[in-house]
C-alpha cells in the first residue's frame, strides 16, 4: 500500500531532479587500471537531508546522484562503451532507505541497476522516522555501496561509505557549540553517553566524533586524543593523583581564590558536574569524603 503511494510521489520527485547536475553528485568512472570508482565529490562529510512530512516522514533528498564522469576529471576515465553498472548495497543503517527510480524501497543489502555508460540517476535517500528500526537517539546513518559492471569490462569498485544526517554538526567534538574543541566539551560528553535522551540532538550529534551515529566511550577516546590527554580523568580529582580526597578540595580552593594552580582539565575541577566550577565543587568533594554525600557523576571510579 505504502509502496504504491510512494510510486506517485517519487515519480514526481525523480522527474524534477533527474535533469539537474548537483554539486554533491558522485561521478561513476574507471581508474587507469580499469576498476570502477567514484569521484567528483568528497565522501568524508555527511550529507544533510531535508525534513519531509506526509506520505513519507523523516528526512530525505535526491543527492547524491550518480553521473558519468564529467569533463575535467583528472583521476577517472569515462565508463567503457556497453557498461551495465549496478550499485551493490553492501550494508545500510537501520532506519535509512534508498528509493530507486522504480520506486522500490531498499532498506537492506541488495543490488540496484544504475545505468549504462551514460548513466545519470538520482535515487532518493530517506531517513525514515516511521520505520520500526528508526532510533531517535541516532544522529548519523550510512550506506556502504560498491559499483559492479555486469558487462564484465571493468573490475568491481572498492566499497564506499556515504553518510547522512538529519541535522548538520559543523564541528564534531564541539559539543557546547562555542566554535572550538576544548576540555569544556570533555566535561559534558559523559552525561551524553550515559543519558543521550537528556540532551539536544545537536549535542548528541557533536559528541559522535567517530561518525557511527551514537555517542559512546569510543568517542570519548577520540576526544581525549584530540586534547592530548592519555586517560579518562577522575571527576573532582583537582590535583590529578587519581584519588579523591581532602587535598582536592584544597587544590580547588587554591585555584578559585589564590590563583597559581590550574587543574589539568575542567573535569578535574568540576566535581559536581554542573555547568560551573566554583565553591560548590570543593564543598561537594568534602561532603562525599566526610559526610557520606553522593560520589561525583561520571567519570568517576
Ligand atoms: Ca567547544
Ligand atoms: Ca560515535
Ligand atoms: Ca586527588
Ligand atoms: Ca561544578
Amino acid at each position: 500500500m505504502r509502496k504504491g503511494i510512494l510510486g506517485c510521489v517519487f515519480a514526481l520527485l525523480i522527474t524534477s531532479s533527474a535533469s539537474a547536475q548537483h554539486l554533491t553528485d558522485m561521478w561513476v568512472g574507471q581508474t587507469e587500471d580499469g576498476q570502477l570508482a567514484l569521484g567528483g565529490v568528497s565522501l568524508d562529510l555527511p550529507i544533510v537531508l531535508a525534513p519531509v512530512d506526509g506520505v513519507i516522514t523523516g528526512w530525505s533528498g535526491a543527492n547524491p546522484g550518480f553521473d558519468n564522469v564529467q569533463p575535467g576529471s583528472e583521476t577517472l576515465k569515462p565508463l567503457a562503451e556497453g557498461s551495465l553498472i549496478w550499485v551493490d548495497l553492501v550494508s545500510i543503517s537501520p532506519g535509512l532507505a534508498m528509493i530507486d527510480n522504480d520506486q522500490q524501497l531498499h532498506t537492506h543489502d541488495g543490488s540496484v541497476y544504475c545505468g549504462d555508460e551514460h548513466l545519470h540517476v538520482h535515487y532518493t535517500w530517506l531517513i525514515d522516522s516511521t520505520s520500526s528500526e528508526f532510533d531517535s537517539m541516532q544522529t548519523l546513518w550510512s550506506v556502504e555501496l560498491r559499483l559492479r559492471d555486469e558487462s564484465g569490462q571493468q573490475a568491481t569498485s572498492k566499497t564506499y561509505r556515504v553518510m547522512f544526517q538529519n541535522e548538520e554538526c559543523t564541528l564534531p567534538g564541539d559539543i557546547d557549540n562555542d566554535g572550538e574543541v576544548t576540555d569544556m566539551d570533555l566535561d559534558v560528553i559523559y552525561s551524553i553517553i550515559i543519558d543521550p535522551a537528556s540532551v539536544t540532538h545537536y549535542e548528541r550529534c557533536a559528541a559522535d566524533l567517530n561518525l557511527d551515529g551514537f555517542a559512546t566511550m569510543a568517542d570519548e577516546q577520540i576526544l581525549l586524543n584530540e586534547l592530548d590527554l592519555e586517560e579518562t580523568p577522575v571527576r573532582g580529582d583537582a590535583n590529578g593523583d587519581t584519588v579523591l580526597d581532602m587535598s582536592d578540595a584544597v587544590s580547588l580552593l587554591t585555584h578559585l581564590f589564590l590563583g597559581g594552580y590550574e587543574p589539568a582539565t575542567r573535569v578535574h575541577a568540576n566535581a559536581n558536574g554542573d555547568s560551573l566550577v566554583d565553591m560548590a565543587d570543593a564543598i561537594y568533594v568534602m561532603n562525599y569524603r566526610f559526610l557520606g554525600g553522593s560520589p561525583p557523576p561520571a567519570p568517576f571510579k
